[in-house]
């Protein structure tokens, strides 16, 4: 019902979304709309509601009285119905009369449309009733329209179909009411016959019942509502982002993948760069591909390094592209099981080569003069006879995560020194800046003999292991290395 002489504007169920489009327009008129409460449980898309369809409707008021407040932003008559017609049978019958009842008879047959004067000089209209002659039921509707689902249903004021934009067709006493549509048909498709003749007496239908600015309004809004619905605006574009699995654990020297997925929510798919944040020291986060097309769905790797910082984290995971969007991925890096473990020591017996040792001219060797413990090669420092430094040494990685670190090497030591208390002669083993261990003239002995170490003080770095043998001014002692490992595990 939208054409209610002091009428109001109201939505059914205005908060929802089947309402948004009705609700858009008229807030662009900033009509300010409201619910409409006086219509709920009882309006025409109720039972569409009561069916689960989501509908929603324009309504003008009923038999409620317009408020001061709705008077003032709306216009019209405060503290007066806003149609004071509505299936009001006490008032709205089918007599004509003065003072105070009805003075005059109007009465028709079934499915007639009654006009009605009052001695206070209004106009009331209803609709009579089939069967209900004499005593019309007021089953009086003014144009109404429903949205239900993109349907638009509307009716006249006697609840028969018309046309949206034209008037119900005049079939009453044409030239008495000039410039206005006075007669409606019934229910039934039957003309409305008028009761008595004169301006005191109209069709349900007439102009004058009706408000035309809020018909107008409504039947726009209705427009407005079902080219939204079936067109569409221009929306945004935009897009949605997700992680699968939402969560994941990785060791130390480990990776592990999840899948990144995008959705375009609304709009024209877009290029989305993907990102990441909030991954710990040691752990990196890359894309395969690095952007994808909104749709698209992309590899996340998660390395960590074996110097990883261990713990539960959060890593985010954005996408960019005419907005962000994130999500959130629960990392847990772990050390145990994270060994990168294995021997560590490249070229250990010497028998390769020098890489990647570093050492002085003559060092890595196979002569005779010393025999190697494997092979033929071994490092050979010192045995000059006279002031002499010789060194070798090679970087090492050191893994974190591992239960034993272990630097082995085989040492023998060969001097002319003949002292027993005096170090002349020295072997220094270094790993960095700190000395591991010392050995001279005085630790001389034949064979080669074991060193181990224990290198867990060393993981997750990078150190260089270093012998440096130093040697006197008269006395040869031979510093003689082989097979140097670090073993990890
Ligand atoms: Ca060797
Ligand atoms: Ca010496």
């Amino acid at each position: 019902m939208v054409g209610s002489p002091n009428g109001g504007y109201f939505i059914n169920r205005i908060t929802s979304t089947t309402a948004a489009p009705l609700k858009a327009y008229w807030d662009s008129l900033n009509i300010q709309p409201e619910e409409n409460v006086e219509g709920q449980g009882r309006s025409d898309d109720y039972p569409f509601q009561q069916a689960g369809i989501a509908t929603s409707g324009y309504a003008t008021g009923a038999s409620a009285r317009k408020t001061t407040t709705q008077a003032s932003k709306w216009g019209g008559t405060a503290n007066s119905a806003y149609d004071s017609c509505y299936r009001n049978a006490g008032q709205c019958s089918a007599l004509q009369g003065g003072g105070e009842g009805p003075r005059g008879e109007g009465r028709q047959g079934p499915s007639r449309a009654v006009d009605v004067t009052w001695a206070g000089g209004g106009t009331v209209t209803t609709c009579g009733a089939k069967g209900s002659s004499g005593s019309p039921e007021a089953s009086r509707r003014t144009q109404r329209d429903i949205v239900a689902a993109g349907h638009v249903e509307t009716k006249n004021a006697c609840g028969a179909d018309v046309r949206p934009g034209q008037p119900p067709a005049d079939r009453g006493e044409a030239g008495t009411h000039p410039g206005v549509a006075r007669s409606a048909r019934s229910a039934e498709g039957i003309p409305a016959i008028h009761g008595g003749g004169g301006s005191q007496h109209r069709s349900c239908d007439t102009a004058s019942n009706i408000n035309a600015t809020i018909l107008n309004r409504s039947a726009d809004g209705v427009a407005y509502a079902i080219w939204q619905l079936a067109v569409g605006g221009t929306p945004t574009n935009d897009f949605a982002v997700a992680v699968s699995p939402t969560a994941g654990s990785v060791a130390r020297g480990a990776t592990t993948i999840a899948t990144v997925s995008t959705t375009t929510t609304s709009g024209n798919a877009q290029t989305v760069n993907l990102s990441a944040t909030g991954a710990p020291s040691g752990v990196t986060v890359s894309f395969s591909p690095s952007s994808v097309t909104s749709g698209g769905s992309a590899t996340m790797t998660v390395s960590a390094s074996a110097t990883a910082a261990t713990g539960t984290f959060t890593v985010t995971v954005t996408g960019t592209g005419s907005v962000s969007h994130s999500a959130t991925y629960g990392l847990t890096v772990t050390g145990a099981g994270g060994c990168a473990g294995g021997q560590l020591i490249g070229n250990s017996s010497f028998e390769s080569g020098t890489t990647p040792w570093t050492a002085t001219s003559g060092v890595i060797t196979n002569s005779t003069g010393q025999a190697a413990r494997t092979g033929s090669y071994k490092a050979w420092l010192d045995g000059y006879g006279s002031t002499h430094t010789d060194t070798l040494s090679q970087s090492v990685t050191v893994p974190a995560g591992c239960a034993s670190y272990t630097l082995a090497f085989w040492l023998h030591i060969d001097t002319a020194e003949t002292t027993s208390s005096t170090a002349y002669d020295r072997l220094t083993v270094q790993v960095g800046t700190t000395t591991l261990a010392t050995y001279s003239n005085l630790n001389a002995a034949t064979g080669y003999a074991q060193r181990t170490f224990n290198m867990a003080a060393y993981a997750g770095q990078t150190v260089t292991l270093k012998f440096t043998g130093v040697e006197d001014s008269s006395l040869q002692t031979s510093f003689v290395v082989d097979d140097v490992t670090l073993q990890a595990g």
